[in-house]
């Protein structure tokens, strides 16, 4: 049989469903994994009359494929990324290739450049969105390591990803471990979103009592708008409108109200506190995740814990497509790009990648789990202003706070006042408020600071630093 042109290590969801998209188009491909029998079963069931042979160890992987060799790790981050790594080292030749596409760690994949290049290998960690579906049809890929890694696999995955009106969803995002870092921060992203419609429908299930297939319904609606179209829009309505076979009832009413946090959006948060950017909204979304992980406890607190009783507050109808909700949720999906975006471009500086911010937006439009109609906005914001600092302050996003800022105001006091949570809605209201106010309260801490520690403070209306004796 003739050398292979792509090889793929891990057999899991994304694995299984990559190397056929690979071979799909064109590259014929070799795989392995730990348990050959899944390589197997694979070859046997899906891999069945493609152009895809399998591996029985390392050594046969490679030794199947042409040079220089292009090889896609597809394994969970952290230690197995490392094991494979050094399992297969020993058989690879100086200009061979090998990229990490699973969800690692940024600091872990700049080591990992660093070593693999100093051994004439190249290494690219790349982010890869869309879940098993993208992974077939066509995922986003954030590729990062040295450009001349990249142009090596630039013919395979400009092919493998998604294609918008405008070209693949995928380029090259720069050194190092900044591809890895822009699929963390989409991840965040993501993390937000999540939390953000979720909090929409508690609302209207709560407040208004609303049935799945109401609540549906108005996704659908919000579906059809710029400012809201989006696959998690999309999925929402399949959700809500799924029944549970067993008794007709509305499924995601059966499903446990846990959500687990760990990896990508934890990091998305400790980056952010780490380079001092601004995340609150997507903060929101991760503490959401570790509150509800505290079943029990919450279970014994409802009886012990009065709130106000639930009462009906103004949220819209169906006529005006839930109006103040609406705009609620568009400001802080808004809030969610903008700091993810603002958390990218000080972290690009911070650590030289120097990002592309509309080429990071563009190769969010198709294929990847945030894929939305507002991404189109924010690739022109950005390509309108490079340097832009905050998304928020574009004409057209500005545009849309100043419209939508009193409706997110009415559903946070209502909630408020319903005692029921709503951490990402009240968070981006914060947020916009705290970032529209040009003189916030911080002289105060200031103050306290220089008076328990002689910490020292600056004045509005004189240079340099000062010190007074508070408590004499
Ligand atoms: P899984 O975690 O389901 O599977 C990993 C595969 O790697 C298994 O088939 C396993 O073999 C194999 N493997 C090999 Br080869 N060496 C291994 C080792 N030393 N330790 C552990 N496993 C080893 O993969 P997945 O869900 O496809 O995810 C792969 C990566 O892609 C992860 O980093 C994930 O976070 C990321 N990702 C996943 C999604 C998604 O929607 N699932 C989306 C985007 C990114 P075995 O059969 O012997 O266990």
């Amino acid at each position: 049989m003739s050398k292979s042109h792509f090889g793929l290590i891990g057999l899991g969801v994304m694995g299984e469903n990559l190397v056929l998209n690979a071979e799909r188009n064109g590259f014929s491909s070799v795989v392995y994994n730990r348990t050959y029998s899944k390589t197997e079963d694979f070859l046997n069931g899906r891999g069945q009359g493609r152009n895809i042979q399998g591996a029985k160890d390392l050594q046969d992987f490679v030794e199947k494929l042409e040079r220089p060799r292009r090889i896609l790790m597809m394994v969970k981050a952290g230690p197995a990324v490392d094991a494979v790594m050094n399992e297969i080292s020993p058989f690879l030749d100086e200009g061979d290739l090998l990229i990490d596409g699973g969800n690692s760690d940024y600091h872990d994949t700049e080591r990992r450049v660093k070593e693999l290049e100093s051994k004439s290998f190249g290494f690219i960690g790349m982010g890869v969105s869309g879940g098993a579906k993208g992974a077939l049809e066509g995922p986003s890929m954030m590729p990062g390591g040295t450009k001349a890694s990249y142009d090596a696999i630039e013919n395979l995955v400009t092919k493998m990803a998604a294609q918008v009106e405008d070209g693949p969803c995928v380029t090259y995002i720069g050194p190092g471990g900044s591809g890895h870092l822009v699929k963390t921060v989409h991840n965040g992203i993501e993390y937000g979103i999540e939390q953000i419609l979720a909090e929409a429908y508690d609302l209207m299930k709560r407040v208004k009592g609303m049935t799945g297939e109401q609540m549906a319904d108005v996704f659908l609606q919000w579906n059809s708008t710029e400012e809201l179209s989006s696959y998690l829009v999309e999925i929402t309505e399949v959700c809500l409108r799924t029944k549970d076979p067993a008794d007709g009832g509305d499924l995601v009413e059966k499903i446990v109200d846990q959500a687990g946090q760990k990896g990508t959006g934890l990091w998305t948060v400790v980056t952010a506190l780490q380079m001092g950017a601004s995340v609150p909204t997507i903060y929101a979304a991760l503490n959401g995740r570790v509150m509800s992980s505290m079943k029990s406890q919450r279970e014994t607190a409802e009886s012990i814990l009065k709130g106000p009783a639930i009462k009906d507050f103004d949220l819209g109808s169906s006529a005006d497509a839930m109006a103040p909700l609406m705009d609620a949720t568009v400001l802080s999906c808004i809030a969610s790009y903008a700091q993810g975006m603002e958390l990218l471009r000080i972290s690009s500086k911070d650590l030289d990648y120097e990002l592309h911010m509309p080429s990071i937006a563009q190769i969010w439009k198709g294929g990847c789990i945030i894929r939305a109609r507002l991404l189109k906005r924010i690739q022109d914001a950005y390509n309108a202003d490079p340097q832009l600092e905050n998304l928020m302050i574009d004409p057209w996003f500005a545009e849309q706070i100043n419209k939508r800022l009193p409706g997110l105001a009415k559903v946070v006091a209502g909630a408020a006042e319903a005692g029921v949570p709503v951490p990402c809605f009240s968070s981006t209201l914060d947020y916009i408020n705290s970032y529209r106010t040009g003189r916030l309260p911080q002289n105060l801490v200031q103050a306290m600071r220089d008076c328990f520690g002689s910490h020292t403070y600056q004045r509005v209306d004189q240079e340099g630093n000062f010190h007074t004796e508070w408590l004499d």
